[in-house]
């Protein structure tokens, strides 16, 4: 009977779905069926407007029902990497059914439609990818978080290969427009730049400043809908974009030079055209600057009024229900910003302005590296935004004094520890700023978070202890399993049911099945069928034919040295070595295959994609290596490449550098979907191998303590001359075997590996990778012994789920005593 009800009520639903389909495409969008024959285009927007018409009125309910929760949740990113939104949206709404039933009616399958919709690419790689996982979650676990970030125009751009060398270009995700966003323009905010401040007295005889003459940019959201997983939860991402003022127009109008108020219009409009592709690196650019500040400015503002609008100017409560989230130091200007609006604007006394920002703020950390840490100049600063930088000086003129009564006489630490860096190029230095500023700094994995209060925040752990803590970071098991690998997402649900889609953890009643053959081996057709539609991707995309029968070994992320992608290309010029030499001895046929972006200007990461597309090519093309060995370079890898390149991975190379990736976050989705890690004890390789256990996860290389000493007397030469394997792959890159056109151009990268100041220590770690991945070939000759190694990944990566890292986030962070 209850069957019966439900499937009739789901067929309702699915004709009213049809019929919506049809009425968008003949009424909203004006085609009739014949115009769809010639293009999948109109019914992809056809249904998206279907979708996303059922996701209006619980987005309108969640803000009604928010209304009543005083709770505000505020992520502050310039990054969010979302990717598609259809799939996700039929997914978390319980559409599939209905929908792949309207589709047949146009003799469609979601797969054709779904390729018609671009990636948001609103990101660089694991910053952008998180926030996007984190707001999934949020909305999955019904908090009431809104993530705030640019509407640039052009996102991620876009790489294509040419002569094995990376072309960047722009990624116009606009063009076509955008079906899941809504532009609110009666939300829109004025953000002030540059200008002078002018002191004066109000009536009540306090001090108080104005921030005049300035450049006014309007900032215009368009809010897209973050649909929870069947929970009727419909949050928000809210994403500003920058227009010129009419006033600011008018003014040069009136000085009489149109030209110059139609330039001045492209100036403003700048601000959000385009996102900087710099992945741990920092170029200093006003533009950037501009972005920070822009983003901050509209979103605390945003926050704010809407606080106004419901409580007045009575702020007691304010910092109990409100928390600002600071993805990176990106975003950290927020502090200044608060400081600003509340003193300035609200007439608040500064130190009740102070305990409301130190409150309020969180920060999170993404990065140990150095050159990654944003400072900005103070004449720059200065010119672009003269008052907060006065804030900045008072902030830092208090904290040092802070300082200096707990370690009096104390010089070295002042310096330290000040947010403006003196010496001949005065900055600010922001992340200093964002901890002086928030409650609560985290790190991104347990080892991250340790080598932060040990190492490069050392100064601020000893004074404020408690504010320090970890988060080790999640994927959403909605895109990262039941989407991407629908196989697999059956056979969990046959097998424990779907409880697992919401709470993870649930996988760990597959570990019984590890032992039971003739799961392992429904679980491993699974991965082939798998493997087979990523070797369709691959030689569609890379020309290269993969067999399935080999093992799939991938690498896919950000190009960065300190990921190591070069101890993957030394490893395959090693096993070509061998092969050439006729010693396959032991030897398990492999596909390899290495993908992302390298910053533009970021001359070594751009030449280690030469290097691949050139070692690729002298093997591909060698007969002899044909059997054992084949490399491929993925063009373009972005978020929905990734959907379908981990679920068909065997081996999940997480290489870098001990110390240096903060956590990683691909590694989780490759263990997730069953692939076996081969890893360094690096950011949270470290938790996922004591999760599936030692035995069940490739070990190599250095500890982060090791990296550390063997800098002193490191001498890469005597280990490559002690080494024949080594010293054989050096030579053949140094022989030009693989540049026999473009003699020399991998000097650059042969010279860094035998550099005693190589930070990333590529030598160093040779033997012992090779040594681990000759455990692989081993291991995975043993096809039952393989199978379970798989299965335990899959069945131990409950606590990789972001909603997990969420729950902590809300339970530790957001949800505080004030
Ligand atoms: C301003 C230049 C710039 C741009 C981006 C500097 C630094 C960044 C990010 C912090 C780089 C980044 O994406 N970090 C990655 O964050 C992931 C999510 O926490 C981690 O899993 C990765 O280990 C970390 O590299």
């Amino acid at each position: 009977m209850m069957k019966k009800q439900m499937s009739s009520s789901s067929n309702t639903a699915g004709k009213k779905l049809s019929k919506d389909l049809d009425r968008h495409l003949n009424l909203t969008l004006g085609r009739d069926n014949c115009d769809v024959n010639t293009s999948h285009h109109y019914l992809y927007k056809s249904l998206g407007k279907t979708v996303r018409d059922r996701l209006i009125s619980s987005w309108r309910a969640t803000r009604c029902h928010h209304h009543e929760d005083p709770t505000r949740i505020s992520y502050l990113s310039l990054e969010f990497l979302v990717g598609r939104s259809l799939q996700n949206a039929i997914l978390n709404l319980d559409l599939e059914e209905s929908v792949k039933d309207a589709l047949h009616e146009h003799a469609c399958e979601l797969e054709d439609i779904e390729s018609e919709e671009v990636d948001a690419g609103l990101g660089n790689g694991g910053l952008g990818r998180l926030a996007a996982c984190f707001l999934d979650s949020c909305a999955t676990l019904n908090i009431p978080v809104t993530g705030y970030g640019l509407r640039y125009h052009y996102g991620m751009f876009q790489q294509t290969i040419r002569n094995g060398y990376q072309v960047e270009r722009p990624d116009m995700w606009l063009r076509h427009g955008n079906l899941w966003e809504l532009e609110t323009p009666e939300y829109t905010r004025v953000v002030k730049f540059r200008g002078r401040t002018e002191y004066y007295h109000d009536d009540h005889g306090h001090k108080r400043v104005h921030w005049v003459n300035t450049n006014d940019v309007l900032a215009i959201p368009y809010d897209m809908p973050v649909p929870g997983y069947r929970n009727e939860t419909v949050n928000t991402l809210r994403l500003w974009n920058a227009e010129a003022t009419d006033e600011f127009n008018l003014d040069e109008f009136h000085a009489g030079d149109y030209t110059d108020a139609v330039a001045a219009k492209n100036r403003a409009e700048l601000i959000t055209m385009v996102l900087y592709p710099n992945d741990s690196s920092v170029q200093g650019k006003a533009l950037r600057l501009r972005q920070q500040y822009f983003l901050v400015s509209a979103s605390l503002q945003d926050v704010l009024h809407n606080w106004e609008r419901r409580y007045g100017r009575d702020f007691t409560n304010f910092a109990k229900n409100n928390v600002f989230q600071l993805n990176d130091t990106h975003p950290a200007i927020a502090v200044a910003e608060l400081m600003r609006l509340l003193v300035d604007h609200y007439w608040m006394e500064w130190e009740q302005a102070w305990t409301i920002t130190t409150a309020t703020m969180a920060y999170t950390n993404h990065t140990l590296l150095p050159e990654a840490l944003e400072t900005w100049s103070v004449e720059l600063f200065g010119e672009l935004l003269p008052r907060l930088l006065e804030i900045i000086y008072e902030i830092n003129a208090r904290f040092l004094a802070q300082v200096a009564e707990k370690w009096p006489a104390d010089v070295d630490r002042l310096r330290r520890m000040s947010i403006v860096g003196e010496g001949d190029n005065r900055h600010i230095r922001m992340a200093y700023l964002a901890i002086v500023g928030s409650y609560s700094v985290n790190g991104v994995a347990a080892l991250h978070t340790e080598l932060l209060e040990k190492g490069l925040f050392r100064d601020f752990y000893e004074l404020w202890p408690e504010k320090f803590n970890n988060k080790t970071n999640g994927v959403t098991p909605r895109r990262w399993l039941a989407h991407c690998n629908r196989g697999l997402a059956s056979l969990l649900v046959e097998t424990i049911g779907d409880g697992w889609v919401k709470d993870l953890s649930e996988l760990e009643k597959l570990k019984v099945y590890a032992e039971d053959s003739a799961f392992a081996e429904r679980f491993m057709a699974i991965k082939l069928s798998n493997k087979e539609r990523l070797a369709a991707l691959v030689a569609h995309d890379c020309g290269v034919s993969f067999d399935t029968n080999m093992i799939f070994d991938v690498q896919v992320k950000r190009i960065h040295e300190y990921k190591r992608q070069l101890l993957n290309v030394l490893h395959i010029v090693h096993l070509y070595d061998r092969i050439t030499r006729g010693d396959t001895n032991g030897m398990y046929p492999r596909c390899v295959l290495l993908g992302g972006k390298a910053a533009p200007g970021y001359f070594i990461a751009k030449l280690i994609i030469k290097l691949v597309n050139s070692v690729a090519e002298v093997v591909n093309r060698d007969a002899r290596a044909r059997p054992w060995l084949r490399v491929a370079f993925f063009p373009n890898f972005r978020v929905t490449a990734m959907e379908r390149i981990c679920p068909g991975t065997d081996l999940s190379e997480q290489i870098s550098t001990a110390g240096k990736e903060a956590s990683g976050t691909g590694n989780m989705k490759f263990m997730m979907n069953g692939a076996v890690t081969i890893g360094t004890l690096d950011g949270a390789n470290i938790e996922i191998r004591n999760a599936v256990g030692a035995d069940n996860f490739f070990l190599f290389g250095m500890t982060a303590a090791e990296v550390e000493q063997a800098h002193t007397n490191y001498d890469p030469n005597s280990i490559i001359a002690a080494d024949p394997d080594l010293n054989r792959v050096m030579s053949l890159l140094e022989s030009g075997q693989f540049n026999l056109f473009e003699k020399g151009i991998f000097d650059p990268i042969t010279q860094a590996i035998r550099s005693p100041t190589d930070p990333w220590m590529i030598a160093a770690d040779f033997r012992s990778y090779i040594d681990a991945q000759q455990r692989v070939c081993d291991v995975y000759a043993d096809k039952p012994m393989w199978a379970r190694m798989a299965v335990l990944n899959t069945a131990s990566s409950g606590e990789f789920s972001s909603d997990r890292t969420i729950k902590q986030y809300r339970d530790e962070i957001w949800y505080r005593d004030v």
